[in-house]
């Protein structure tokens, strides 16, 4: 048996999690989880760096003491990180996406280059939250950081620096910044040329599966392998997904990524129009997708419930959506407005008057709009990723949080009218896991891993319901 250790940062919560390869089955334990959600520091949305990096020890501490670990690899959600300076030590705190003002500096970007260039030269979905957008505010707004700056680290590459002491550029993390080229998913020079940014403060770019470094002795924390997994969280998700074909897929958490594997990025006009990434996956895949705004809105319905005493779990909030059989609105849940923390009832009331749609009333109505409207944007998305590709798929993989929903599945299959195939739950996880065991030699390759999650967990077919019984009902 080999127990190896994903650590997992997600929007609200952060857990380690034991894989623990027997058999040819994989088991996920998991041994410590916190909270990670954003502090403020001098007024601005930051990351807790250093509470963190106690969590992580105690989850590393918790995992020794009930399993022997071999190694360890960290996967966290694309586009923030930390700076650090000529001492080795981080620069104040990093910023949180959430938080981040990088309006002006978009509106300039075409002083640099044009948009349709900085599509073409990264193929990323151009997003305000983009790694690149935050280092050009940071050298506008905070130059006295910037020019102090000798490395910039994406936050599980920042991790892995203070656990080894070694500097790398994980390839799927690298590829969410919006400054790698999307042909050879390394550094973009194009890109740090027009920006006039100084290349050496973006580390070396490895492959996932590099074994970075064992945890420093002074750690106390054991001969522990630091592996560079598929750091980004949906690279991860979708390394797990047990599919032998073409697929489609939808990495269903805090954010839901609509999109396809392929083997060569899609620069076309119509990738351009709808705003589709290009990140990189395992073996320098392309992950072909949309970052659409996910279970986001539900979260925070059910916080801002919460915060006036009403405590929802998903199995209520399923039952009143169930129950409630008037038609609800339908928004854009890639609004700007629903993008920060806050009251979501007042801002979908302000969304369905705006739009001339009847304002919800009540929980069950306002979960029901945000369920809804998620399923018409998967929808959307994935005519638009068809379009694009010029290919139709008959499937969708839906994996994360979202695929524990058996009512959420059934309506995405009616909705997009395509079958739906829903797990692992623990997408991120169990991708982690996989690209562990894979550096460490104890699986082949992806296709052998994705055989073993197949064997592992199970995975539940929803039909579409035909549309013409959809309006009897
Ligand atoms: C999902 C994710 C998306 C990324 C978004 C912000 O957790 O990693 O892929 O675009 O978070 O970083």
């Amino acid at each position: 048996m080999t127990n190896v250790l994903a650590m997992d940062f997600g929007a609200s919560s952060g857990r380690a999690i034991v894989g623990r390869y027997e058999d040819g089955k994989i088991q996920l334990d998991e041994t410590h989880r916190f909270e990670n959600g954003p502090i403020y520091f001098e007024d601005k949305l930051s990351w807790d760096v250093e509470k963190l990096f106690s969590e992580i020890k105690q989850g590393i501490k918790n995992s020794n003491q009930k399993y022997e670990i071999t190694s360890l690899g960290i996967d966290t959600w694309g586009v923030d990180f930390g700076l650090i300076d000529e001492y080795g030590d981080l620069i104040g705190v990093p910023m949180h996406y959430r938080g981040v003002n990088t309006e002006k500096i978009l509106k300039r970007i075409s002083d640099f280059i044009s948009l349709q260039d900085l599509y073409d030269s990264t193929g990323n979905q151009i997003m305000k939250i983009n790694t690149l957008f935050q280092i050009l505010s940071i050298r506008e707004y905070y130059p006295d950081q910037y020019f102090r700056t000798r490395k910039i680290l994406m936050i599980s590459d920042l991790f892995n620096y203070m656990l080894t002491g070694k500097m790398a550029a994980e390839r799927s993390i690298a590829s969410t910044t919006q400054l790698t080229n999307p042909y050879s998913k390394d550094w973009s020079k194009k890109i740090v040329d027009n920006f006039n940014l100084n290349a050496q403060l973006l580390p070396e770019i490895v492959d996932e599966g590099n074994q970075l470094g064992c945890i420093r002795k002074n750690l106390n924390l054991g001969d522990i392998q630091v592996i560079n997994v598929c750091q980004h969280d949906t690279a991860s998700a979708v390394l797990s997904i047990p599919a032998t074909s073409p697929f489609l897929f939808i990495s269903c958490g805090t954010w839901s990524l609509v999109g396809t594997e392929l083997n060569h990025p899609i620069l076309n006009e119509k990738a351009l129009k709808y705003n589709l990434t290009n990140e990189s996956g395992f073996n320098k895949t392309t992950e072909f997708l949309k970052n659409c705004t996910g279970l986001w809105i539900v979260q925070e319905l059910r916080r801002n419930y919460h915060e006036v005493g009403i405590d929802f779990s998903y199995e209520e909030i399923t039952e009143m959506v169930k129950n409630t059989k008037d038609t609800v609105c339908v928004i854009d849940t890639d609004d700007d407005l629903f993008n920060e923390p806050g009251d979501m009832r007042q801002r979908i009331a302000q969304y369905a008057s705006d739009s001339q749609q009847k304002v919800p009333t009540g929980p069950g109505e306002f979960f029901k709009c945000a369920y809804e409207s998620l399923a018409q944007k998967y929808f959307e998305t994935i005519k638009e990723i068809e379009d694009a590709t010029g290919k139709t798929y008959p499937e969708i993989h839906v994996v994360g949080g979202g695929s524990k929903s058996k009512y959420f599945c059934q309506l995405i299959a009616n909705v997009t009218q395509k079958n739906v195939l829903a797990g692992p739950a623990e997408a991120t996880a169990m991708g982690n896991v996989l690209m562990q065991l894979i550096s460490l030699g104890e699986i082949k390759d992806v296709a052998e891993a994705r055989k073993i999650v197949a064997n592992s967990v199970t995975i539940e077919s929803f039909a579409p319901l035909q549309k013409s019984k959809l309006v009897e009902e």
